[in-house]
């Protein structure tokens, strides 16, 4: 059967809307805890809950050989000075690796070795290709004015878990600075929780 295989047949590339597949929505209420400035996070979900973003899930197969891959639309947007994010997340299979491939729109990825916790923060933009290796923690920011489109290719046994992330959060956060992304340490990191 032919049409997994057909981007086309998830993505409009004219639009960057994805078109149908199954499809997980993200709200900011989803991302409590992920943004440092808890004020800004708290005085924006008073007034709206906006939806950050989309990712429709392409999974071919199940086989031990197989590719599963996800398309997200990441919309653009601050709290405080921090963009707009994806949850973040481990490979709940560690040793699976991802290759993301920047379609449309401006970001910037965030990835954390788990077990040294080295951090680096790579540019994620149309043509852009970014390679995340197994143990690494990885976050995706839109830093621009528009919706930032990828697609991320991974093991189908890769899976997610987000409980790490969920309890210790990343060790460093993105914020604009002098109109940039900027890394810097995360205050208040809690190594013992
Ligand atoms: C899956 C891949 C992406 C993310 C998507 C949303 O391995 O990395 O498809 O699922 O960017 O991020 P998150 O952290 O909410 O799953
Ligand atoms: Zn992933």
């Amino acid at each position: 059967m032919l049409p997994p295989f057909d981007l086309t047949q998830y993505y409009n590339a004219a639009t960057g809307e994805l078109t149908s597949g199954k499809c997980v929505e993200r709200r900011l209420s989803d991302l409590k805890g992920c943004f440092a400035d808890a004020s800004a996070f708290e005085a924006r979900l008073a007034a709206e809950n906006p939806l950050l973003y989309a990712v429709a899930a392409v999974e071919p197969g199940q086989g031990e050989g197989d590719l599963h891959y996800g398309i997200g639309v990441l919309y653009p947007g601050k709290i405080g000075n921090e963009y707009f994010m994806t949850k973040g997340h481990l490979h709940a299979w560690r040793p699976a690796a991802e290759v993301y491939i920047g379609l449309r729109g401006q970001g910037v990825m965030l990835l954390e070795d788990e077990s040294t916790g080295d951090s680096r923060m790579e540019p994620l933009t149309s043509n852009s290709i970014i390679y995340v290796p197994g143990h690494t923690a990885h976050r995706t920011m839109n830093t621009g004015n528009e919706p930032l489109v990828y697609i991320g290719v991974y093991p189908a046994k890769a899976g997610h878990d987000y409980q790490a992330i969920a309890e210790k959060n990343f060790r460093h956060i993105v914020i604009e600075k002098s109109g940039k992304p900027t890394l810097l340490p995360r205050m208040n990191r809690s190594e013992s929780l």
